[in-house]
């Protein structure tokens, strides 16, 4: 295989609802209440409700919040999504060699103290077990070589620490699937080259990306094709699911919330972007997205360039490397959001809204 090559989805790993694909989705969870982020949170309960993945467990990584606020906020969630049992492990609080403090920063003065309120550390909840989420994730890899795919949708610092406790790990994962970069143009998101996974932990995702493992990135190109609009989430609250109403108003708050942090981004007067559940979709409906091979490597040396990730693709007069991923490089966008509010309203009255979608493509078949 050379760099570029098309990638079949029926070549990918998918699970069905008879033979589900054992997932750990490793993420940073803002959803909480009404005004903080929602897209790990939609990406969570699309995974729980989506019965091609068995999710095994959540872990999670410093990132959108911090860990400690992230774990009490998954323990919050799959509460609300009727899966109280489901195993919540707490991994990296900091990135690998990184600094959080300018990133929280640079949030800090965009949002300008108009930041929801966080809870006291003393009244979060703390992990369903104490292992570390590394170690977790380096033991079901090895309890089931072959078999486990990890959904990554936070910084990837879990990931490289569990490739550095156990160089069996990349080999035992059956797939990583990333929520990263973006290969077919620049991100323009933290940076206009980085997108925040890559750029809160760089090195982490270099560590990933040379670990060997068998991996799938989703980029913000991608992503930034599928949104949630206000006329999905008043679809939304007319369903009978108590979730999806709650979901509702959360999503309803957080275009708000966009819209005055982002003024210059006409989208977020009325739509935020569905980042991190286009990536669950990317495993339980690899067919949504086109995908090829590609020499993927994450800048870190270059301030400038902080959490670029450069996909070859064999489009370049200078030859590329041999592929170390596969990449989506189009988006079956209605395709997705019909599958997205169906599973989301389980079985409730939601229909998706086509008229009101800007970006309403499917891929050429
Ligand atoms: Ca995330």
């Amino acid at each position: 295989m050379s760099a570029g090559d098309v990638v079949e989805a029926t070549d990918l790993p998918s699970g069905t609802a008879a033979r589900p694909l054992p997932v750990v989705i490793d993420t940073d969870p803002g959803l909480g209440e009404p005004g903080s982020d929602i897209d790990d949170g939609l990406a969570i309960a699309l995974a729980l409700r989506s019965p091609e993945l068995d999710v095994l467990g959540l872990t999670i990584v410093n990132g959108n919040v911090d860990a400690l606020t992230g774990t009490h906020v998954a323990r919050t969630l799959v509460e609300r999504l009727g899966a109280p049992e489901l195993p919540v492990l707490l991994g990296a609080t900091e990135p690998l060699v990184r600094d959080m403090a300018p990133v929280r920063a640079l949030f800090d003065a965009v949002f300008e103290g108009d930041q929801p309120a966080t809870a006291p550390v003393a009244a979060l909840r703390g992990p369903t077990r104490t292992e570390h989420a590394a170690d977790y994730l380096v033991r079901l890899a090895a309890e089931r070589p072959g078999e486990l795919v990890v959904i990554a949708i936070g910084p990837m610092t879990n990931l490289a620490l569990a490739v550095q406790r156990d160089p069996a790990f990349a080999a035992n994962v059956r797939e990583l699937v990333l929520m990263a970069g973006s290969a077919t143009g620049y991100a323009q998101n933290i940076t206009v080259v980085g997108d925040f996974n890559a750029y809160v932990d760089p090195e982490a995702l270099d560590v990933v990306l040379r670990s060997g493992a068998r991996i799938r990135m989703v980029g913000l190109d991608q992503t930034s094709k599928v949104m949630l609009t206000r006329d999905d989430a008043a679809a939304l609250r007319r369903t009978d699911d108590a979730f999806s109403r709650w979901a509702a108003d959360c999503t309803d708050a957080w275009i708000d919330f966009l819209g005055r942090a982002f003024p210059n981004r006409v989208e977020h007067r009325t739509a935020c972007f569905l980042h991190d559940p286009l990536v669950v979709a990317a495993v339980t409906h690899p067919q949504l997205l086109h995908w090829q091979t590609a020499a993927v490597q994450a800048e870190t040396e270059s301030e400038l360039a902080r959490g670029l990730v450069v996909a070859n693709r064999g489009l370049a007069l200078e030859p590329a490397g041999p592929p170390n991923a596969t990449v989506a490089v189009e988006t079956g966008v209605d395709d997705f959001r019909r599958l997205f509010l169906e599973r989301i309203s389980a079985g409730g009255a939601a229909e998706p809204d086509r008229e009101s979608d800007p970006h309403s493509t499917s891929p050429k078949e």
